[in-house]
């Protein structure tokens, strides 16, 4: 699996309707969504999946206004629109590039998981890889997501045991099972397990909300300010796992703290319009899990989330110093981070053959 800042073909996301988890039937989601495609757009082309339902208006939305490179809209039926998640995780041999079509469970299944039913989400991968023409490798019976996962295209992987140890995953499966299955699939020789995430991450504390890559030897790990918040211990053990970890090559990693946007809440006004349905009930007394960690990297650009926030800026300038040769372009999150991820868990880059 190439690192995430190696050259892409194109962006892959999925159109969100869902309305029991995007409120106003998803409109206001949609435009959120939209704006992302957009700003990666000026970097990369990007194509949309989206449901037969709402084709006419994604393609309205998301075709009209000019971007440096194109957004195609292509017919695929989902349960939600999570493609870190749902989409292939491709990887390359120096000559094709494949895609890994993980069992997906909707974070849980009936253990915890957050819709159902899940069967058109566990389809996405396979009908990408099949539109592209691309081989599939087929995880039957392996649990994963793609955001519980993070490399450095040079055979290390990050994961967090909260989700992977999760018993709602691969019960089948202690550590080592989990580990040499990961190894076979991705080609990784180095795992490094942090032992929590961003606290109530209902994927079960994702890696790509905690920690991430921004360069062989190198990570990010979302910080946060107040040392009396509950974060604050995952962070601390993440990083005292970082301090003493050696990755696949042998080096000693490089830990950049990213802070985090002060502990948000979603308001009642932006609970009330949820629709009911199988999706997991939402109150305003749950925790959102902003964090700026969830950013992506595309051609020449990092897409960050803004929360109107006083770190949005202090991310954006430490991201602007991790990769000098590309543009940080900041877009609105709050609404994507409603439906429980951001940015990086709405994308899934296709490497460039
Ligand atoms: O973090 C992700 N990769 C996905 C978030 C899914 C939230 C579902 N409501």
């Amino acid at each position: 699996m190439p690192a995430e800042w190696e050259p892409h073909a194109q962006t892959w996301m999925v159109w969100p309707e869902r309305p029991d988890n995007w409120r106003h039937g998803g409109r206001p989601a949609q435009a959120a969504f939209a704006t992302v495609a957009r700003a990666i757009a000026n970097f990369e082309p990007v194509v949309v999946c989206v449901s037969a339902e709402q084709f006419a208006r994604a393609t309205e939305t998301l075709c009209t206004q000019p971007t440096k490179h194109p957004i195609r809209v292509v017919e695929i039926a989902t349960d939600d629109a999570w493609c870190r998640d749902t989409g292939p995780t491709f990887v390359v041999d120096g000559v094709e590039v494949r895609g890994i079509d993980w069992t997906f469970n909707a974070w849980g299944g009936h253990n915890g998981g957050l819709y159902t039913s899940w069967d058109r989400d566990d389809a996405v991968a396979g009908k990408i890889l099949a539109l592209e023409k691309l081989a599939r490798y087929r995880t039957d019976g392996f649990v994963m997501e793609g955001g519980a996962i993070h490399v450095d295209g040079e055979g290390t992987l990050l994961v967090t045991e909260a989700c992977l140890l999760n018993p709602n995953r691969n019960p089948h499966l202690g550590r080592y099972g989990i580990e040499s299955t990961l190894r076979e699939y991705l080609a990784v020789e180095k795992i490094i397990w942090l032992p929590r995430g961003i606290v109530n991450d209902e994927t079960d504390e994702h890696v790509d909300n905690m920690c991430c890559f921004c360069a062989p030897g190198e990570v990010l790990l979302a910080w946060p300010d107040d040392r009396n918040d509950p974060q604050y211990a995952c962070s601390q053990a993440a990083l005292e796992v970082l301090g003493t970890a050696v990755d696949a090559k042998g080096r000693s990693l490089k830990v950049h703290k990213l802070p985090l946007p002060a502990v948000m809440y979603a308001t009642a006004d932006e609970r009330a319009t949820l629709a009911n349905g199988s999706a997991v009930a939402r109150s305003t007394d749950d925790r959102l899990a902003g964090s700026y960690i969830n950013f992506y990297l595309c051609n020449g650009g990092v897409i960050v989330p803004k929360f109107g926030d006083p770190n949005d800026d202090v991310a954006a300038r430490i991201l602007a110093e991790r990769f000098p040769d590309r543009q940080v372009v900041q877009v609105p999150g709050r609404e994507i981070l409603l439906g429980g991820g951001n940015v990086h868990c709405i994308t899934q880059q296709q490497p460039r053959r």
